[in-house]
């Protein structure tokens, strides 16, 4: 009787639970997908930087899909093209606004997030910015994060780095892209680093993000002899200036900001890229499970190891499903209204704490970045001045 009892028990046990999967999956498969926005420039110049972000973005989609969504129900990413400058991203801002998503990952550059984050803000809707350095941003409203750390704490490394690997350095020419929130930023930023390590601000030349002719401030810095020369300016421009700076004969050292941190530069500076110093609020070999996933599956897609700027736009993506994850699990979201999850998405985005492929972060309660570790990478050119990679020196 016991022996006829317990194989019944078990096709029983298992009855049930084919049932239960089979349950859970139709279940998973009806239910709708709850959007995160994604607002960045995949057009224009910024596209340089953009186009890093969408892709990072949606490996996230698929990646945080493939683990159950947000308990068992799908993230569905809606792409808006903020284009590069404030009114593409006031329009993206809007109309992803009003396609339902419960948050925004975006956009591309501080100088779009001045303008397009208060709509967010008047909305109610959380924001979580990939890419937007600049000092100010998590301040422009309570609905305002950043997942990518300020200049003001990532670029002085890079002014470090290049003194470490040439310590007779003593005079520097800044340059930087005046009509860009960023740049003016991040250039504080170094010239500040410039004179707290002793060395001497020898002149500050300015130029604007649409230039492409900069003869006349390369000329003025090199009568002063240089030995170090550091550029904030955004990748098309800031490519051109790196270029130009060694066809009229620079040597020193260059250590460009983050507008220049993308292997898209390579065809607009080519052979001359070649020893740019950039900080970085990412490395690829970073030794974690959640960054060897990406990088592994980054590597597959792409060919290349994943540059910071994906990484980014990757941990935005997985703030935004945690939160979400951890406040269904307390209200279950089919119960809230669309106004009512974006403000405690908000609420619990803030009072999380992640393990990204940027290292374990958090947040402060205004939505600044709290993040470990940062690095510092120098680019190495290939033989045939086209391909490169970013080798990390700190
Ligand atoms: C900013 C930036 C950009 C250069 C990143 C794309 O850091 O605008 O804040």
């Amino acid at each position: 009787m016991f022996k006829a009892y317990r194989p019944t028990r078990f096709i029983l046990f298992l009855f049930i639970l084919v049932a239960a999967l089979s349950t859970q999956f139709v279940f998973a498969q009806d239910q709708e997908p709850i959007k995160i926005g994604v607002a960045v420039a995949q057009t224009s110049n910024v596209a340089l930087l953009g186009q890093e972000q969408v892709i990072g973005a949606q490996i996230a989609e698929a990646y945080f899909n493939e683990k159950g969504g947000v308990n068992g129900r799908p993230i569905q990413l809606v792409l808006q093209d903020t284009a590069g400058d404030e009114a593409g991203a006031i329009n993206a801002f809007t109309t992803i606004i009003a396609d339902n998503v419960v948050g925004i990952v975006g956009p591309t550059l501080s100088q779009q997030a001045f303008s397009a984050d208060p709509l967010a803000e008047q909305a109610q809707v959380p924001v979580l910015a990939p890419s937007n350095t600049a000092r100010g941003i998590p301040e422009i409203g309570e609905y305002i994060g950043r997942v990518s750390a300020p200049v003001a704490v990532v670029a002085p490394n890079a002014v470090r780095a290049a003194l470490e690997l040439d310590p007779n350095i003593k005079d520097v020419a800044v340059f930087y892209a005046q009509n860009d929130a960023f740049a003016s930023s991040e250039t504080t930023t170094f010239q500040e680093t410039v004179t707290a390590l002793g060395l001497n601000l020898a002149t500050v030349q300015t130029f604007q993000t649409t230039d492409t002719d900069f003869s006349a401030q390369v000329t003025n810095a090199l009568a002063l002899n240089p030995q170090l020369a550091i550029v904030s300016g955004l990748a098309a421009d800031g490519g051109n200036l790196v270029r130009q700076l060694r066809e009229f004969g620079f040597t020193g050292l260059i250590v460009g900001g983050n507008g220049l941190n993308t292997a898209n530069i390579f065809p607009v500076c080519q052979a001359l890229c070649d020893g740019i110093i950039i900080a970085q609020a990412y490395s690829y070999a970073a030794d974690t499970p959640i960054n060897n996933e990406f990088r592994t599956i980054y590597k597959e897609q792409q060919g290349k190891e994943p540059p910071q700027f994906s990484a980014q736009a990757f941990a935005g993506v997985q703030v935004f499903v945690e939160a979400l994850i951890r406040l269904d699990n307390i209200v279950p979201l089919e119960t809230l209204d669309l106004a009512t999850t974006r403000k405690l998405l908000n609420v619990f985005v803030l009072a999380g704490g992640y393990e990204t492929p940027l290292g374990p972060i958090s947040f402060t309660p205004t939505g600044e970045i709290v993040q470990a570790q940062y690095y510092v990478a120098q680019i190495k050119m290939n033989e045939d001045g086209q391909t490169g990679v970013f080798t990390f020196i700190r």
